[in-house]
């Protein structure tokens, strides 16, 4: 990894509300008192929280990386957004990427992952099961950039510059059966490199699922890339999914195996607390998590709260893809 000087901003654990609150078992009475403190819910994330002071380093991918020379890929100008870009300094520093511990500093940890050579294999309900190897599938897809607004259930928010390819054309690529209703996707397993996979009351790998009519809707993009360069660690390295009408949790990290099935999935944090996450996650700020309003959101870097917007803004592209389902929990 190479690394960049730049300013340090200061993010204490405290200024999240981490969705392993209520089932880390061995943590149970340290989250109760976080909830009982106050943290959770509107206008507690106070300001100040991050301060602008000396240098810091952050992680970027690596100068070696193979497909260095795609970046950064022309913006596609479609995709405007209503704030501003997050840093690029705090975005790196605030990530959950739970393989590597519940805290969003994670960035440094996140580096022990090798991210080449990377084989990705597609199987299920597919004409034919293949395995491709990263920088191979990325020379055979057209990168763009898109800006995007990308919403935690947490309630924080941030804009960034995604860079990668539309999931519509990995989904043709796979040639799914008629059969094939879902897109299943799995993160590497890997518990040498990856600290918080020993712990074992969490259902590793970490497991995501779209059904075929999302994973091909025109927003749904694989990111390889982030900030006008090659996607760092923290973020998902090499592969991981964007869909950005969905709370944070639905994209999945460091995708090594997508499988296309007939049956729904149970993802990961559904499998932890099914009555807090469920399989939509659409964004919706009328429709309160159990433990926290989603009414408005906080940014990160600038902590300006905004209104939350339904389907995270993205409405006019997504709403027809739930019409009929009013009965199913679409916005959990
Ligand atoms: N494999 C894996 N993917 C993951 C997670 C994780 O812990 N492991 N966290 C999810 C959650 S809760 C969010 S909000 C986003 C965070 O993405 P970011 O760190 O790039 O902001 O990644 C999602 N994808
Ligand atoms: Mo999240």
């Amino acid at each position: 990894m190479f690394i960049k000087k730049k300013r340090r901003w200061e993010l204490p654990e405290s200024a999240a509300t981490p969705e392993h609150v209520f089932f880390n078992r061995r943590n149970l009475m340290i989250g109760a008192g976080v909830v009982g403190a106050g943290a959770i819910g509107a206008g507690v994330f106070g300001a100040g929280i991050f301060g602008a002071g000396d240098d810091e380093e952050i992680f970027v991918a690596q100068e070696t990386d193979q497909t260095l020379d795609l970046y950064p890929a022309a913006r596609n100008e479609a995709f405007t957004l209503d704030r501003a870009v997050t840093d690029e300094t705090v975005a790196s520093n605030y990530n959950n990427f739970y393989e590597f511990g519940s805290s969003k500093r994670v960035a440094a940890e996140a580096q022990a992952l090798r991210t080449r050579p990377w084989m990705l294999s597609i199987d299920g309900l597919v004409e034919e099961p293949m395995e491709i190897d990263i920088d191979t599938l990325i020379r055979r897809m057209t990168l763009e950039e898109r800006l995007y607004r990308f919403r935690c259930v947490e309630a924080w928010a941030m804009a960034v510059p995604w860079t990668g390819f539309r999931m519509a054309d990995l989904v043709s690529m796979a040639r799914p059966l008629s059969s094939a209703k879902y897109v299943v996707m799995q993160t590497f397993q890997d518990p040498v490199v990856a600290v918080g996979q020993r712990q074992s009351w969490y259902p590793w790998p970490y497991t995501e699922g779209l059904t075929i009519a999302e994973a091909t809707n025109d927003l749904t993009l694989m990111v390889t890339g982030v900030y006008g360069k090659p996607i760092a660690n923290q973020f998902g390295a090499p592969l991981r999914l964007i869909t950005p009408w969905k709370y944070g949790f639905k994209c999945v990290k460091s995708i090594v195996k997508i499988s296309f099935t007939e049956e729904r999935p149970v993802s990961f944090w559904e499998e932890l607390a099914a009555q807090e996450y469920g399989f939509w996650a659409n964004v919706n700020p009328d429709v309160p998590h159990p433990r926290w309003s989603q009414a408005t959101e906080r940014m990160i870097g600038s902590n300006e709260t905004r209104p939350t917007m339904l389907f995270n803004g993205y409405a006019e592209e997504v709403a027809q893809l739930y019409e009929g389902l009013e009965g199913e929990r679409l916005f959990a």
